[in-house]
């Protein structure tokens, strides 16, 4: 049995003050004990699940700011990505992805969830092993000690309605069959570790049709649970394309097509109309949102204050990474609101209830859902991931329970994580990793080799 004792934890029932949690060997928490008076400052939270990374693309971040000659979109970024991704072999992904995941643990979250669609060699032709790119990111979180929600990408297409994927396209093309000997490895090589969930995902409306997908679904129906993405309804490019081809607005065309429910993730749902917002919400899905990107990349603004009032799930991801920070992501997310209503505090959740508190909340259990995984909160039977917080850093000090994720959040981008936990291992000691210098090392040589050959 392992105790963390700590003067303070958020519980489910609240702040609480001197908190033990013991932690079992196989890493869940066993029993929390309240009032035992600890000697060691810090507040103890549940960690966040990151629910939307492309871990290749942490190795472009910030190379895509220079403008081009024609009107930079969306689109105009994702071709450089793609050039970017074409030459990544399966060591360097691992490589690019374990400097991610240990960034990802350093700023608190605990999980994330990989939406992996880089599957085949440069020229579209099967690695050996069928799953081997997806298998890389595994271990690359299994190596660091973050929890995985893996989501091989289904990607058939090019385009709504079933068009032929381009060149840049063909590394990621599988048909149903494929798709799903890729997932049976995944689930074979996860198989009774606690911190690994095998998921899939559709990469949108424009890779999939509902006959490859539903073939896929159908497949897989056995696995109660099991996570399901999307990304949806991101630019409004997409939205036109959709309503040519279908007649209907995207998420639309989603809700008439597929059985939407608690198990699925629509990264993005950036533009929906009310009855959209109100669909969404009532099906129980999980919102996928990624600030930092969707402000990045020029997307617009989620309809997050009707959605929060229908009850609606959400949760947040770093997507490009060019911010690996859970709180860039709540910070961009609440200020998007205020810009666009003209107030503060929007999504405070009520009169007198702290912004950062209740964001904080309906991420870290969206966030659980979204991956299919018994973490989110700090309760007894949940895995024992968790964030230990530095209450003596300057950002921190002299502040009380929800001020405590107010200030973290809403005040400047100094880190306050000190440990941080996974499965209850400690994998993040003092704001330090044990292989932070080698993963580095490697991070570095692999950039360096891409870079040569672009
Ligand atoms: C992606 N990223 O798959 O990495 C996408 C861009 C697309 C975001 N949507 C490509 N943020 O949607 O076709
Ligand atoms: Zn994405």
């Amino acid at each position: 049995m392992k105790i963390l004792h700590l003067k303070s934890a958020l519980l489910p029932e609240g702040w609480t003050r001197n908190v033990q949690i013991s932690i079992d060997g196989s890493g869940n928490i066993a029993e929390i004990k309240t009032g035992v008076p600890a000697a060691k400052e810090g507040c103890l939270l549940p960690g966040i699940a990151n629910l939307h990374s492309h871990a290749h693309q942490r190795a472009m971040a910030g190379l895509a700011e220079k403008a081009g000659d024609s009107n930079d979109s969306f689109w105009t970024w994702r071709k450089t990505m793609y050039g970017f991704l074409d030459s990544i072999k399966p060591e360097q992904l691992n490589a690019i992805a374990a400097q991610l995941y240990l960034e990802l643990l350093k700023s608190g979250y605990t999980r994330v969830a990989e939406f992996q669609y880089l599957h085949h060699q440069k020229d579209g032709a099967q690695h050996d092993n069928v799953a081997e790119m997806s298998l890389q990111t595994l271990a690359a979180a299994r190596n660091v000690g973050l929890g995985i929600t893996n989501l091989p990408v289904h990607y058939q297409f090019g385009g709504f309605g079933g068009l032929p994927t381009s060149d840049q396209q063909r590394r990621f093309a599988n048909n149903p069959e494929q798709f799903l000997s890729i997932v049976e490895k995944l689930r074979e090589s996860g198989k009774g570790d606690d911190d690994v969930v095998t998921g899939i995902a559709a990469h949108s409306l424009r890779a999939v049709t509902k006959q490859s997908f539903g073939e896929i679904l159908g497949a897989l129906s056995q696995n109660a649970g099991m996570p399901i993405h999307i990304h949806i309804a991101e630019q409004t490019r997409e939205v036109d394309d959709c309503i040519s081809w279908s007649g209907a607005r995207p998420v639309e065309y989603l809700y008439q097509h597929f059985d939407v429910n608690p198990n699925w993730c629509l990264i993005h749902a950036t533009h929906m109309t009310s009855d959209e917002t109100l669909t969404m919400a009532r099906s129980g899905a999980v919102a996928g949102l990624c600030p930092t990107t969707e402000g990045n990349l020029g997307d617009g603004f989620f309809n997050a204050t009707q959605y929060l009032e229908a009850g609606g799930k959400l949760g947040i991801g770093s997507d490009s990474h060019i911010s690996t920070s859970p709180t860039e992501e709540l910070r961009w997310f609440e200020y998007g609101q205020r810009l666009i209503h003209h107030s503060r505090n929007q999504l405070s959740g009520g009169f007198n209830r702290s912004t950062g508190r209740n964001l904080f909340d309906i991420v870290a259990s969206g966030g659980a859902q979204a991956c299919g995984h018994n973490s989110g909160a700090i309760e007894v039977g949940k895995r024992a991931d968790l964030v230990v917080l530095d209450t003596e850093h300057s950002l921190l000090c002299e502040r009380q329970e929800d001020e405590l994720l107010d200030s973290w959040i809403f005040s400047g981008n100094e880190n306050p994580v000190r440990d941080v936990y996974v499965g209850g291992k400690q994998v993040i000691d003092n704001g330090h990793h044990i292989n932070e210098i080698e993963i580095r090392q490697r991070f570095r040589a692999t950039l360096k080799a891409l870079r040569q050959n672009q």
